[in-house]
C-alpha cells in the first residue's frame, strides 16, 4: 500500500514537472516572437555586417557560410558560439549588460561589435 502510495506520488511529480515546463518553453517562444531576429553572416572569414544596432528582447542569429569552421565571441567570453561548421547558426538574445565586442576564436582579427540602443 505504501509503495503504491509512493509511486502515484512520483507520477504526479513527473507530469506536474512535465507541465511546468512545457509552460517555460512557451513563455520564451512567445518573449522571443515579438523582438527582431537580426542575421549576422559570417562570410569570407568577415562578420557581416561588423557593426549592427540591437534593441534588448531582440535576437541576433550567426549564420557561418563559409567552408571553414568559426565562433562568434564575446571579447570577455560571457558568451560563445562554439565552433560552428558551415551552414551551421547560433542565436543569442540581447541583454542589458550583455558584453557587445566580439571575435572568432580561430581567427582573432575577425571583429565585431553590437550597439544597444
Ligand atoms: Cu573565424
Amino acid at each position: 500500500m505504501r509503495s503504491k502510495f509512493s509511486l502515484r506520488r512520483q507520477f504526479l511529480a513527473g507530469v506536474l514537472g512535465a507541465s511546468l515546463a512545457s509552460l517555460a518553453i512557451a513563455g520564451s517562444v512567445n518573449a522571443t516572437e515579438s523582438g527582431v531576429v537580426h542575421e549576422v553572416k559570417i562570410h569570407k572569414f568577415k562578420f557581416v555586417p561588423d557593426s549592427l544596432e540591437v534593441s534588448l528582447g531582440d535576437q541576433i542569429k550567426w549564420i557561418n557560410m563559409d567552408i571553414a569552421p568559426h565562433t562568434a565571441t564575446a571579447k570577455d567570453k560571457t558568451w560563445n558560439s562554439g565552433r560552428l561548421k558551415v551552414d551551421e547558426s547560433y542565436v543569442l538574445e540581447v541583454t542589458a549588460d550583455m558584453a557587445t565586442n566580439y571575435f572568432c576564436r580561430f581567427h582573432p582579427n575577425m571583429k565585431a561589435t553590437l550597439t544597444i540602443k
